[in-house]
């Protein structure tokens, strides 16, 4: 129906991803925030269920609205836009931390200098996602270890070689996570560590840091999409600062629909 209104067409719903989900806060803040958006609804599902009914409206150039992030090969597959967001509830350009617990560079020096120096590109990174979809993400990871001795040997420069001792690298379940945590995880394997990658929910991941049953983490996304869970266990954990800049939230749309920000939708 032409003449109907995108609201009525979405049923005045947002796709969301897993209720634990950064994101997935945020975004009911927004609906929350932006008037305009009163009776509309965010739809939680897994970041799976977000991704087919995308592709379900994309086949049938229906309109829909989903929870979207970058780095993801969502923006390579489809021809997909984010809706700008001018009270800027869902963050702008954001960074992706390590964080260590509290005694890490007492018990385990080297591996907090590895830690430390972790850092890498977005390209770096969507490159060991795309590989992964064709295979997993540790042969991915392993050929971008191989691939990139340059930058891993910055990391890995005068490092003394381990003896099998173990370290506890938390995760959450997003492929971008997964990517970034395989590398770590293969770069301190080779250091004659024993790695393990644990994926949960941001807050737990956050927990496991602070009460120091996890050694580490790549994962948080800050300063917004993981701010509630840092701003509780600050205190109880050790950021190391950025070891990647420039990812990004917000609410996507297929190209094709005639809207541009979060403020075009009508109640
Ligand atoms: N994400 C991807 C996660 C972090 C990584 C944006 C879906 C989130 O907590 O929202």
């Amino acid at each position: 129906n032409e003449s109907a209104s995108i609201g009525e067409q979405v049923d005045y719903k947002i796709i969301g991803i897993e209720p634990g989900a950064g994101i997935t806060g945020l975004s009911h803040d927004t609906l929350e925030q932006y008037e305009n958006l009163e009776g509309w609804t965010l739809q939680e599902s897994s970041t799976a269920g977000m991704i087919g009914t995308l592709e379900q409206a994309i086949r049938n150039e229906e309109p829909v609205i989903v929870t979207g992030w970058t780095p993801h090969w969502m923006f390579s597959a489809y021809d997909l836009k984010f809706l700008e967001d001018p009270k800027g509830v869902l963050g702008g350009a954001e960074n992706i931390n390590t964080v260590v617990r509290k005694d890490l560079e007492k018990d385990l020096p080297d591996v907090y200098t590895v830690l430390d120096r972790f850092h890498w590109e977005p390209e770096d990174m969507e490159q060991v996602m795309y590989d992964a979809q064709n295979g997993d993400f540790e042969t991915a990871a392993a050929a971008w270890i191989e691939n990139n001795d340059d930058k891993v040997s910055e990391w890995t420069k005068g490092i003394e070689q381990g003896n099998g001792e173990k370290v506890k690298l938390v995760s959450v379940p997003w492929d971008s996570e997964i990517a970034s945590s395989s590398v770590v995880k293969i770069v301190l394997d080779n250091l004659g560590y024993q790695v393990e990658v644990i994926p949960v929910d941001p807050a737990i991941m956050f927990q496991a840091i602070a009460t120091g049953e996890g050694d580490a983490t790549v994962a948080p996304w800050l300063p917004t999409t993981h701010q509630a869970f840092y701003e509780k266990h600050k205190d109880d954990i050790v950021d190391l600062g950025e070891n990647l800049e420039g990812t990004q939230n917000g609410f996507v749309v297929p190209a094709y629909m005639d809207i541009d920000s979060i403020e075009d939708l009508e109640p």
